[in-house]
């Protein structure tokens, strides 16, 4: 169960972040809205809900995820080291804010990790191995959540940004993945269901407790996870994703 979250308000030079996505620039306007409905909702979902100053210095700052992984219930975090060289100062900014819950155990080079390739489900970490997070950030990782009792499971991808791109919990039992993810060994011990093609994005869904964040536009994903137990929550990220990000980047979630 988590209590709290951290978002941080997008800064006005969001446009200037990284993106692949083909969709145009984001709308600042909108974005704001969409991200104060965004804290609304897990505040809804019963979390106390931190918003942090926008860094208009860090144009991706927005996607509090990144920066750092939080261990739910110990106050522990883990520092990120986010493997693109725009955001790696990302890290040091939000170490403050993370020193007020607990200990924060730092990934230093050469090690990389996003927190984007971090999935928890249960008491195992899933760490996609990708452009941003590599083998030395992945073992220092596992060396940290080793001794909080957590057990740490590398996943190697050859493609996509982050594993949470592709993949994350909508049940304590269930993961809604892209087929390109949905056949992996390594989630072989839960019921997978697997996003249509044609709404790959929607596999980015936020499980909060008992409430389900799902991104605005996809029905037939809607449909596919409207009857897993938990409260659907719909949240419009249209103009986070064309910067890449989507329902999980946006938060830190303990
Ligand atoms: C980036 O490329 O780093 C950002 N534009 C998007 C980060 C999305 N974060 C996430 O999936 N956790």
């Amino acid at each position: 169960m988590f209590s709290r979250a951290i978002t941080r308000i997008p800064p006005q030079s969001m446009s200037q972040g990284l993106t692949t996505a083909a969709l145009g620039a984001p709308d600042f306007e909108t974005a704001l809205a969409q991200h104060k409905d965004y804290c609304a909702a897990l505040t809804e979902a019963g979390l106390s809900v931190q918003i942090l100053d926008a860094l208009p210095e860090y144009p991706d700052s927005v996607f509090v995820e990144d920066p750092a992984v939080m261990l739910p219930g110990d106050g522990a975090a883990v520092l990120a080291l986010p493997g693109a060289p725009s955001r790696t100062g990302e890290a040091a900014a939000m170490r403050p804010e993370l020193e007020q819950y607990g200990d924060v155990f730092p990934i230093e080079a050469p090690g990389t990790l996003d927190g984007g390739d971090v999935l928890l489900m249960g008491k195992t970490f899933f760490v996609g191995i990708t452009s941003r997070t590599n083998r030395a950030g992945f073992e220092q990782f596992k060396d940290v959540v080793d001794r909080f009792g957590y057990r740490a499971v590398p996943v190697p991808l050859a493609a996509g940004l982050h594993l949470k791109t592709d993949i994350n919990a909508v049940a304590e039992d269930t993961v809604l993945a892209s087929a390109a993810l949905a056949a992996r060994p390594e989630f072989r011990d839960y019921r997978v269901i697997t996003v249509p093609g044609d709404e790959a994005y929607a596999a980015n869904c936020l499980l909060v407790n008992e409430t389900l964040l799902v991104p605005e536009g996809f029905p037939r994903t809607l449909k596919l996870v409207s009857n897993m137990g938990a409260k659907i929550r719909i949240v419009d990220t249209s103009e986070f994703r064309k910067m890449d990000g989507g329902l999980t980047c946006l938060s830190l979630r303990f």
